[in-house]
């Protein structure tokens, strides 16, 4: 008998022993931030890893693939990847949410790694072969103030960037989204208990377009500029940021109003131009597909952790492929060089590819996950060996231990609660 002739989810004695799934472990890590990692072990030893970081919840979902997932896995045929996608979405009967999806993408990515370990072949290959050369990524340049960010972003462009994104204090405000003291290495995730800031839309809207224009002064119309506006404004006042950066000739305005009413983006469009881009909190495809189908954005921003693996992300980009919407993955430090490794694959196979965000891990991270995609000159690559091309050091992961943080949180001048 065929391993094609098998009934899926059965096993039997004809499956090839080799691809039995015999461990699946999860290990929380805190190499200067929490990661966690997921690791599938087979019978005939080769192992595959996913990322599982949902920055602020870790341990739910830790939990989540130790008590309700890995049971589940072993025993089971580490090939059949799709089928074991519809076990754990279907199967829960509670469909979607970031605790579920993160952890049924650390099982898809770790299969996806075991397949194109077996096969002696990269992850991009398997999806379909090579798009393109290289990756465009783009760097995080942030300042105090304008003067400052502007320095940055000429730091960045410095250090080989094509694409930057720029985030500045805000007068009168005492701390503002994307603004760190490293500049390498943004983490918000600052506290065990949330940590509170002021914010006030109106000082930040009067603020932002001098940035750009200040920007454009400096370093002409070359490189491509970003911005992200972290859901805090109105549809309204982001139909008045994105006019008012116009001439400034932005890649794209990320997370102007938070979407679960995706309806709202339509009044933004109605007034702007500027190119849209939203998703990184998206763990479906049904949380995007009116923004879509709609034509309401330009720019996907779901990740391979968040939104169900390589499996399901492949889905939302073929249904954005069909509307000119073009991908742009989260990026940020709390997804692991894994789901980094992962996205470097999909993005180089991706037809409808835009751009990658990239901020860099500590040395500390990058220790414990030893990879093989580089930077250069603005770009990445992603390596050559089979798999995502990431591995784990579980022994030195042992070394630093799970760190509570959260994610802070934003209150208006009289105390209200705001989106962070
Ligand atoms: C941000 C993230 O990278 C981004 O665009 O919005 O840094 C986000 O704040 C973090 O991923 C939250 O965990
Ligand atoms: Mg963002």
């Amino acid at each position: 008998m065929t391993d094609d002739a098998l009934a899926v989810g059965e096993i039997t004695e004809g499956i090839e022993k080799e691809r039995i799934i015999t461990a699946a472990r999860v290990v929380v890590c805190s190499p200067g931030r929490n990661f966690v990692t997921l690791v599938v072990e087979t019978r005939g030893g080769v192992v595959g890893i996913g990322d599982a970081t949902l920055n602020g919840r870790e341990l739910a979902v830790a939990t989540y693939l130790e008590e309700h997932v890995c049971p589940n896995l072993v025993g089971r045929d580490a090939a059949n990847i799709e089928d074991i996608w519809q076990f754990l979405y279907r199967g829960a009967y509670w469909r979607r949410g970031a605790v579920t999806m993160s952890a049924i993408a650390a099982v898809d990515t770790a299969l996806w790694d075991i397949k194109g370990k077996m096969a002696g072949m990269p992850l991009y290959q398997l999806l379909g072969g090579r798009s393109r050369d290289r990756v465009l990524v783009y760097g995080h340049a942030n300042g105090r103030d304008i003067e400052h960010t502007v320095d940055e972003v000429e730091r960045y462009i410095g250090l080989g960037y094509k694409a930057i994104r720029a985030q500045t204090g805000v007068p009168g405000l005492e701390s503002a989204y994307g603004v760190s003291g490293d500049k390498m290495f943004y983490e918000p995730a600052d506290a065990a208990l949330p940590s509170e800031q002021r914010w006030d839309t109106r000082a930040y809207l009067n603020h932002i377009p001098r940035l750009f224009a200040a920007l454009r002064e400096r370093i002409g119309f070359g490189p491509a500029l970003l911005h992200d506006g972290h859901h805090r404004m109105t549809p309204l006042e982001a139909g008045r940021l994105g006019k008012a950066l116009e001439p400034f000739d932005l890649f794209w305005l990320e997370d102007a109003t938070p979407a679960e009413n995706q309806e709202s983006f339509r009044l933004i469009r109605e007034h702007t131009t500027t190119p849209l881009a939203v998703g990184e909190i998206f763990n479906s495809i049904h949380d995007c597909r009116e923004l879509i189908q709609n034509q309401l954005i330009d720019y996907i921003r779901a990740t391979v952790v968040h939104a169900g693996g390589i499996t399901h992300l492949r889905r939302i980009a073929d249904l954005a492929g069909l509307y000119q919407v073009r991908t742009g993955c989260h990026g940020a430090t709390d997804l692991s060089p894994v789901c980094m490794g992962a996205a470097l694959h999909f993005d180089t196979w991706v037809p409808n590819f835009g751009i990658q965000e990239y901020m860099r891990h500590t040395e500390a991270t990058d220790d414990v996950f030893p990879h093989d995609y580089a930077f250069e000159d603005g770009y990445l690559y992603c390596g050559e060996s089979p798999g995502h091309g990431v591995t784990f050091d579980e022994k030195l992961a042992a070394r630093y231990p799970y760190e509570p943080r959260q994610l802070p949180i934003a209150r208006l001048e009289d105390g209200t609660v705001w989106n962070w």
